[in-house]
């Protein structure tokens, strides 16, 4: 008898683990954005890849909408290991990488192209290895589109933008960059700016149209000034505890994944970015349009002062502006 449940629960064991790998994991992923964003179904899209890929032994669950808390919050989660993948906006790394602040810089990437042909090459790769050694490991760049000024009163001119308390990331560079348009910059967690502006704590943001759409923003800050201001790109990445405990098999996967995850995410991107803008329009926002952007760039040379007078910054910078 004894022998013969011994053999049972041998049996059901061994089922058990051809059904599920031995080695099957489970990782958590943060994202601060709802689960319909172009953001959290690139992450679906992945999640979906490495799945197949390695039959189920790596299963990825994204925590959408900030369950797992604030973008600075989680960033150090990741190093610590205790998130195992997320996607982030770049600028709250600039404090921390100060390569990150090249492509946070101002009025520098000519369009969408010049972005992915920069991000893609080696720039972004050298960008790729300062992040990982932070304890964050990028496997791919998804888009984040042109950030524009919105405000509870509206901004036509330069001259508008004085006094005026603008919500910023948390970032030195971004929090300079607001004063040189002569605004007072007000860092704040992103999950806060919706109260802040309706109860007129800040008196704008600054953001792309699908963010300024998904967080309703536009509800209490009606006027859309398309300074298009900076293009900074995001980041797909897994942190580096979970990296380093994976073989090149896996990690190619991975990569791959990511990849192709990133080109999914920037088609839904381009397409997000023109129904955002209806949608908001249609919803009684208005937009300032900003056909000379010359003399907002010409304002942002204190930035780059600042910021690109590094030798290595300034390098990249200019291997940015000669990327064809
Ligand atoms: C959105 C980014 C998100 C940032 C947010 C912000 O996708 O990662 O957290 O802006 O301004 O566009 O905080």
């Amino acid at each position: 008898m004894r022998l013969a449940s011994r053999l049972c629960a041998a049996i059901a064991l061994l089922l058990g683990w051809a059904a599920t790998p031995a080695t099957a994991q489970e990782w958590r992923g943060w994202n601060i954005h709802p689960p319909d964003y172009p953001v959290s179904r690139g992450m679906d899209r992945f999640a979906e890849l490495v799945a197949q890929r390695t039959s189920n032994r790596i299963r990825l669950r994204t925590y959408h909408s900030a369950q797992l808390g604030q973008q600075d919050e989680a960033i150090q989660q990741m190093r610590l290991g205790s998130i195992d993948f997320a996607e982030f906006n770049l600028s709250p790394f600039n404090n921390l990488v100060p390569s990150t602040q090249v492509v946070t810089l101002p009025f520098l990437f000519r369009n969408v192209a010049h972005l992915h042909a920069v991000m893609d090459g080696p720039v972004g790769d050298a960008i790729a290895r300062d992040v990982e050694a932070i304890g964050i490991v990028p496997l791919a760049w998804y888009d984040a589109g042109a950030r524009s000024i919105y405000t509870r009163r509206p901004v036509r001119t330069i001259e508008d933008m004085r006094g005026l308390k603008i919500r910023v990331q948390t970032s030195d560079l971004w929090i300079d960059l607001m004063r040189a348009m002569g605004a007072n910059p007000t860092p704040l967690p992103f999950g806060e700016v919706f109260t802040s502006l309706q109860s007129g704590v800040i008196d704008g943001a600054e953001n792309n149209w699908p963010s300024y759409e998904s967080t309703r923003h536009f509800e209490v800050a009606r006027y859309y000034t398309t300074t298009e201001h900076s293009n900074v790109p995001e980041v797909l990445a897994v942190s580096r505890t979970r990296w380093q405990r994976l073989n090149e098999a896996d990690r190619a996967i991975l990569r791959t994944a990511a990849r192709e995850s990133a080109a999914y995410q920037r088609e839904l991107w381009a397409e997000r970015e023109r129904l955002s803008r209806e949608r908001v329009v249609a919803a009684g926002a208005q937009v300032i349009e900003i056909t000379d952007r010359e003399p907002w760039a010409r304002l942002m040379e204190p930035v780059y002062a600042r910021y690109a007078a590094d030798p290595r910054l300034a390098e990249l910078v200019r291997r940015i502006r000669e990327t064809r």
